[in-house]
C-alpha cells in the first residue's frame, strides 16, 4: 500500500516524476538547513540569539542574530550541494560564487528568515527558496525571469513546521513529523480556490495608496452593502510566508503595492528571493501573481535586489484588482 504521507525523499525519488539526482540533493540539503533553522529559532531564547545584530544589510534593515544564524546555516547546508554554482542571499550584496559556472548548475536564491520582525514575539517567520540554472559555461548571469525558475519553495516555521515546495508540476506541503525530524507530505496538490473573502494588506500604509489600491480596499470594506455585495475579512502576519501560506491554504488575495512612499525604491518585496518564488508557487496552485497588472514571472529582473509590487492570490480577485487600475 503507498505510504499516504512519504517522506521528502521519498515523494522526490518516487512520486515527483524523474528528477536530476544533483537537484534532489540540493531540494534535500535546503530541507535540512530548515530544519536546522527550526530548531535555532526553538532555542534562541536560551542562546541569547534573539534580537538586533547591531548591523544593516545591503537593504539598509536591522539585521537580527537569527537573519545572519539561518543564512549561515543556510550556505554551510547546501554550499556542498553537486552541480550547485552560486548562492543570492537577501543578506548579502553580491552573488556567492562556489564554482565556476557550467551550462545546467544551479543558482540558489533565498532570503533566509522572512518576516524576522515578528521573531522576538514569537509569531510565524520563514525562509523562502527559489532555484534557476546556470545558462551556458562561464555565464555569471543570474538575473533571469521568474519563468526560467526550476523549483521553488518556502519553509514555514508556524505552529508545525512546514515545507511546501513546487517543482512546476503542482504544490505539495511537507510537515515536520515531531520526534523524527522527517518532512513528510501532508497537503499534496495544493490548490487556490479562484474566489477570496479575504484581503490581506499593511492598512497602516492607507495613506500612501495609489487610488486604485484605495478604491479596491474600501469596495472590499463596504462589505454586502457595497459593490462587491458580500463581507471581507482581513489578515496581515507582517511575514510573506505565513500570508502566503494561509492564501495557499483557503484562498485570499496578498497586496503589497508600489505607493508613493515606496515607490521610489520600486516596493517593498524583493523580486528574486521573495516575489519569483512564492509568484511560482501561487501561479502552481492555480492562482495569479502581479505586479499589480503585469505577470511577476515575465519580469526581466535588474538587480539582486530589486524591489517590485506584489499582488498575488486567488486568481478572480487578483483579475478584478488589475480591472481598478485600467482607466
Ligand atoms: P511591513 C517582512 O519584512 C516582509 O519582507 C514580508 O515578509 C512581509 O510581507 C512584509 O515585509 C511586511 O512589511 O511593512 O508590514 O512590515
Amino acid at each position: 500500500m503507498t505510504d499516504p504521507h512519504p517522506t521528502l525523499r521519498r515523494f522526490l525519488t518516487r512520486q515527483a516524476g524523474p528528477i536530476d539526482p544533483n537537484l534532489v540533493f540540493l531540494i534535500e540539503d535546503i530541507a535540512s538547513a530548515c530544519r536546522a533553522i527550526g530548531n535555532a529559532l526553538r532555542n534562541a531564547a536560551f542562546e541569547g540569539t534573539q534580537g538586533h545584530a547591531g548591523a544593516v544589510n545591503v537593504q539598509g534593515e536591522d539585521q537580527k542574530t537569527l537573519d545572519l544564524i539561518a543564512d549561515d546555516i543556510i550556505a554551510r547546508s547546501c554550499e556542498n550541494s553537486p552541480d550547485l554554482a552560486a548562492l543570492v542571499s537577501e543578506e548579502r550584496e553580491a552573488a556567492h560564487w562556489l564554482k565556476s559556472p557550467e551550462a545546467g548548475d544551479y543558482l540558489l536564491f533565498y532570503d533566509p528568515l522572512d518576516g524576522s520582525s515578528n521573531i522576538d514575539v514569537n509569531l510565524s517567520v520563514g525562509s523562502i527558496f527559489s532555484v534557476t540554472q546556470v545558462a551556458a559555461e562561464g555565464d555569471t548571469d543570474v538575473l533571469k525571469p521568474g519563468t526560467a525558475q526550476r523549483c521553488a519553495a518556502y519553509a514555514l516555521y508556524g505552529p508545525t513546521m512546514m515545507f511546501v515546495l513546487s517543482l512546476g508540476h503542482g504544490v505539495y506541503g511537507f510537515s515536520c513529523e515531531y520526534g523524527t525530524g522527517d518532512f513528510r507530505l501532508t497537503h499534496a496538490r495544493m490548490r487556490i480556490p479562484e474566489e477570496t473573502g479575504e484581503f490581506a494588506i499593511n492598512a497602516s500604509r492607507q495613506r500612501f495608496w495609489t487610488a486604485p489600491i484605495r478604491a479596491y480596499v474600501a469596495d472590499c470594506l463596504a462589505g454586502e452593502d457595497g459593490p462587491r455585495g458580500r463581507d471581507f475579512n482581513m489578515r496581515w502576519t507582517a511575514s510573506m510566508v505565513a500570508d502566503v501560506h494561509r492564501i495557499l491554504t483557503r484562498g485570499g488575495i496578498f497586496l503589497y503595492p508600489a505607493d508613493a512612499d515606496n515607490h521610489g525604491a520600486g516596493g517593498k518585496l524583493r523580486l528574486l528571493y521573495e516575489a519569483n518564488p512564492m509568484a511560482f508557487l501561487i501561479e502552481q496552485a492555480g492562482g495569479a501573481a502581479t505586479l499589480g497588472t503585469g505577470r511577476i514571472l515575465d519580469l526581466a529582473p535588474e538587480g539582486h535586489h530589486q524591489r517590485v509590487p506584489v499582488v498575488l492570490g486567488s486568481a478572480q480577485e487578483v483579475a478584478r484588482l488589475a480591472d481598478y487600475h485600467t482607466p
